[in-house]
């Protein structure tokens, strides 16, 4: 066995510059850091540490040896590892429930993340979901892995239930797809992929879902928006994203939000999507939707692919993520598929290979409770009934909380119009409110929602909306 010394000399050796110059530049600042920990200025300091660079990155990840990774990291006094980590901020949506749980204050109330609430203010659990749980304990399954592309009979049910059962090319294998880690997972996946094959960007509108951005870019694609949304009139901003798709370079990859679009709540119509697919059809575009609100927008599932089915039928080549987080209430289950329209049965069976190389370095194969539920109910005419029934019960009580929101708004006597609150759809209200109306409602009412002003409607009932409706009257009109 070589001595730990030896390997890591010789592992040193095969660094290669970009690395070692940040080695020097950092084992500069650590003698800055060490001086100055004693002089108790430390944070700053260290969070000017210079980043690492991602061939640095690269080159430590894959050193052989462990002491060749300490002496990286390792600052010159503590010799920790973990000396240069700074405390990364929370994240914008998910950070918003860490810090609501921490709060005592006893009316707080969680519009952060949008996951749907019963009108108690209750995590939801649809019952087709546990009667189809019930069924599957039953069957004393087991617990052996999915393949890598999950589990076949999942992926049919979930492409037809956004295809649609009758689709032309679903039925001639012109499209696959793959059960993903629901729908940030296969975000991700398809980003890598995109990446592998030559895009170098992707468009994502103008606002849009705050997680795009890193996921997209982790997958080494730059990010650039299109307008979407007029913060003036509450409404799309129509003309001007026509006016950005026309000027995209030919061929680039262009997201969509299938329906119920996150954060605006403010969807094309069909005319305006027809139009969107002529535009994308000249430029050639790759349209990809992500479906994560079907059956939230009008409260039927099959009206809310209305937009992906006319893509289909137009004859683009699309992608799709889908995920069952919301529509299905199984948010921790991580539910997804991604698929594809190709030209051919072989040219989707190509690309669903491609997507498998992506997934088994990333996470192997995705978990199976989720998927067997989402079959269980999908296979089943009764069950589907069941679940459109469910899905409707959910969206009719947003839509309700929406108009119980605006009246009690217009009732306090707001200077401001609120009249979008009702126009918008799906899970979110773009309030409109500003980041420092946001803050004081956070601070001074306990109320928790994004800095973009976005309230998840789906955390609003009956006993909270009155006081919800007091606090936003309180920050927007009184402040
Ligand atoms: N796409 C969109 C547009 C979206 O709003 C979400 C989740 C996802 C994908 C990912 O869903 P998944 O659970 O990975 O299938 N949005 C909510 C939750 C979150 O931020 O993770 C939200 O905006 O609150």
């Amino acid at each position: 066995m070589t001595s730990a010394v030896s390997n890591s000399t010789t592992t040193m050796m095969f660094i290669r510059p970009a690395t070692q110059a940040y080695f020097r530049q950092a084992a500069n600042s650590c003698s800055t850091i060490a001086t100055a920990t004693r002089g108790g200025s430390r944070r700053a300091i260290v969070a000017n540490a210079p980043a690492l660079p991602s061939s640095a990155l690269a080159s430590v990840g894959t050193s052989s040896s462990s002491s060749t990774q300490r002496r990286g990291f390792a600052d010159a006094t503590t010799g920790s590892p973990w000396e240069k980590f700074t405390m990364a901020p929370p994240d914008p949506i998910i950070g918003l429930t860490e810090a609501y749980l921490k709060d005592d204050f006893p009316d707080k109330v969680n519009v952060g993340v949008g996951a749907y609430r019963d009108d108690s203010g209750k995590p939801f659990v649809l019952p087709v979901v546990r009667d189809a749980e019930r069924e599957i304990n039953l069957e004393n399954l087991d617990h052996e892995y999915s393949g890598i592309a999950g589990c076949p009979s999942f992926v049919d049910h979930a492409l037809k239930f956004v295809y649609g059962e009758n689709s032309a090319p679903l039925k001639e294998k012109r499209i696959a797809g793959v059960q993903t880690l629901s729908g940030t997972g296969g975000l991700r996946v398809f980003g890598e992929v995109l990446n592998r094959f030559g895009h170098k960007h992707i468009y994502v509108p103008n606002p849009t879902w705050g997680n795009h951005i890193p996921i997209f870019t982790n997958a080494g694609l730059e990010v650039r928006k299109y307008r979407y949304y007029d913060n003036e009139s509450c409404s799309l901003d129509f003309s001007n994203l026509i006016d950005d798709i026309k000027a995209m370079p030919e061929g680039s990859c262009i997201l969509l939000h299938a329906c119920a679009h996150n954060p605006t709540g403010m969807d094309p119509t069909l005319e305006q999507w027809k139009e969107i697919s002529n535009v994308a059809m000249e430029k050639n575009l790759l349209p990809f939707f992500d479906s994560a609100y079907q059956g939230f927008a009008s409260g039927d599932a099959r009206k809310d692919a209305a937009a992906v089915r006319m893509f289909v039928e137009d004859g683009h080549k699309i992608a799709v993520v889908q995920s069952f987080s919301k529509n299905f209430g199984l948010y921790g289950q991580r539910v997804g598929a991604l698929s594809v329209v190709a030209d051919t049965a072989d040219e989707s069976q190509r690309v669903v290979s491609q997507l498998k190389v992506h997934i088994r370095p990333n996470y192997s194969n995705p978990p199976r409770h989720g998927a067997r539920i989402v079959s269980k109910i999908l296979a089943c005419p009764e069950k589907t009934n069941d679940f459109v029934d469910q899905c409707m019960g959910m969206a009719n009580r947003i839509d309700g909380m929406r108009t119980t929101l605006r009246k009690a708004l217009e009732d306090l006597g707001s200077s401001r119009s609120w009249d979008h609150i009702t126009k918008q759809i799906g899970m979110f209200a773009y309030s409109g409110m500003s980041k420092d109306e946001v803050i004081a409602l956070r601070e001074k009412h306990h109320i928790y929602c994004t800095l973009d002003g976005r309230i998840s409607m789906a955390g609003v009932t009956s006993n909270n909306v009155e006081y919800i409706a007091r606090a936003i009257y309180d920050v927007t009109d009184k402040k």
